[in-house]
This record gives C-alpha cells, structure tokens and sequence, in this order.
C-alpha cells in the first residue's frame, strides 16, 4: 500500500526561527511569500487579509494519538502561521484537552494532526481544511507564480507532474479544472487509471523528464532524482519530502525551485479555512 511520511523533527526544527528566511527566499523565487500566495491563491484583497489578521486567532493542539507527538511539529505549525501575520498560540495540553484550551481562550481556527490526517478547522464558520488537498493546491499555484515571474503562462508551457499518489491526485485534478496540459511520471504505470479527464501522455521513462521546462513532483522518495535527470533551467515544485532531487544536483537546481516540508501546505489550509467556499 502508499506510505504515508511521518515528518521528522529534523526536518521541521529550522521553522521555529527560520520563517523570516524562508519567507524572504520563497519571494525572491517565486515573487511570493506565504501571505501573497494565500492572497492569489483565494483572490483575497491585502485589504479583507489585514482585517482577517485582526479577527481570527489560531491555536495549534498537539495530538498524541497512534506513534504520538513529533518534536516541533505543533511549534512549527505555529511559526509559520505566525509568519503569515495569524497570532497563534500551541495549547498547553493535547488532545481532547487542547481543544477545550484553545477554544475556551478564544481561538476560532484550530490545527491537529494524527498519524492519517493533518486537518485545520474555522470553528465559526464549520470549515475544513485538510493538507492533501492544500499542498496540491498551494504547489500549482506556487509554480504558477514561478512561470509568471519569468514572463511565462503554466497554460502554455509543457508541464510534467510527477507521482500520482495521495497529493498528486489531488493536484492532477486541479490543473485539469484549471484547464492546464500536463503529462505525468509515475512509477506505478496504473496510477494514471485514478484520474478523471486525464488527457495528456504518461511518461515512463526516466530519461524524458528531462524534457520539461515546468515540473510538479508529488513522490515521496529521496534522492532519486540527479543532475542529468532535469533540464538546467527547469522551474521545480515539490512538497516532497524526503527531496527528490539527490544532494549533489540539489544546488545547482536551488534558485529554480521550491521545496518545502510543511509551509505551503500550512499557510494554504490556514486560507481555505479562512477564505475557501
Ligand atoms: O501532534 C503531533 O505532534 C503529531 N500527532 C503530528 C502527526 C503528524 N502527522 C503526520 O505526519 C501524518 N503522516 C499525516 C500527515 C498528512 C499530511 N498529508
């Protein structure tokens, strides 16, 4: 069956001091931070954002159900809310107990995670966020923002998506309601057959990514992917975590691509419970 990746303390701990980097770097590449992309990405106003900032506030409840509480997991949570301007507080107990915390000091949006799902809810207004879904909608758009910032339409350019698991579905499905071509590389040549309306080709060779100016990588193995397997100036998204693209090539792809482990996903849940249908 699919593996779903827990993260790592070590992947995560940077967050807690390092959102003000990640948000600096992300809009050097992309032209967005974490604010912007949740503003493009629902078509909310810097106006209606600033008034949503002053009343919402978010806590963050530690779960300890099944393998239990990862280290930092809350916390980084946390950090990058904060740097999406949301005041967020990590409940003092956990579980059930945390949201009783939370919603008794005045928090309306709450984030939780367990071993199956990582969820946020707006409590005032019943709404939903799950991360699967908010990864794939964040990292389309994330690669949107990067092909305008080099003058080009996602439309009109050849788009490969890569891995077509849990997130990947979900992305598949929204570039094809956005009505944006792609082709797909799985290594698993059936999982194209879960997708409704796919019309592009399936790939299997390894060798014909290196085709693509835009790539969307939604596999969760590491260091799969080496130097010669990518175009020099491809522009890369992936939530991927362990990172795809293997330590050596990792640099020389660093200006040209996002990687992240939890940010995008967090800060797009954090809009759709805000500003989502
Ligand atoms: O509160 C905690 O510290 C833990 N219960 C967090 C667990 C985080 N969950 C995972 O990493 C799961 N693999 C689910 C993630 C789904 C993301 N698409």
């Amino acid at each position: 069956g699919f593996i779903m990746t827990r993260l790592k303390t070590e992947w995560i701990t940077y967050m807690l001091d390092g959102m003000k980097d990640y948000n600096r770097e992300l809009q050097k590449k992309t032209g967005t931070d974490l604010s912007g992309l949740i503003m493009r990405t629902f078509g909310v106003s810097q106006e209606e954002y600033e008034a949503s900032k002053e009343s919402h506030r978010a806590a963050v409840i530690p779960v300890t159900q099944g393998e239990g509480i990862i280290g930092s997991f809350s916390e980084s949570v946390a950090a990058i809310t904060e740097s999406a301007g949301f005041e967020t507080v990590v409940t003092e107990h956990t579980d059930i107990d945390g949201i009783y915390d939370a919603v008794r000091s005045g928090c309306d949006i709450l984030f939780f995670a367990d071993d199956s799902r990582y969820l946020a809810m707006n409590i005032r207004q019943g709404k939903i966020s799950d991360n699967n879904y908010a990864t794939a909608l964040g990292f389309v758009e994330i690669l949107s923002a990067m092909a305008e910032k080099y003058g080009k339409n996602l439309k009109e350019e050849k788009l490969l998506q890569i891995g077509c698991g849990i997130v990947g579905k979900e992305a598949a499905e929204i570039l094809t309601s956005r009505g944006i071509p792609f082709d797909l590389y799985d290594k698993n040549p059936d999982a194209v057959s879960k997708l409704t309306d796919f019309s592009g080709r399936v790939i299997s060779d390894r060798a014909e990514i290196r085709n693509y100016p835009f790539v969307l990588d939604f596999t969760n193995e590491g260091g799969w992917l080496h130097r010669e397997n990518l175009l020099e100036d491809v522009l890369y998204a992936s939530p991927g975590v362990p990172y795809s693209i293997d330590t050596d090539a990792a640099p020389c792809f660093e200006g040209r691509s996002v990687h992240d482990n939890l940010e995008i996903g967090t800060a797009i849940m954090l809009g759709e419970v805000l500003f989502g249908k």
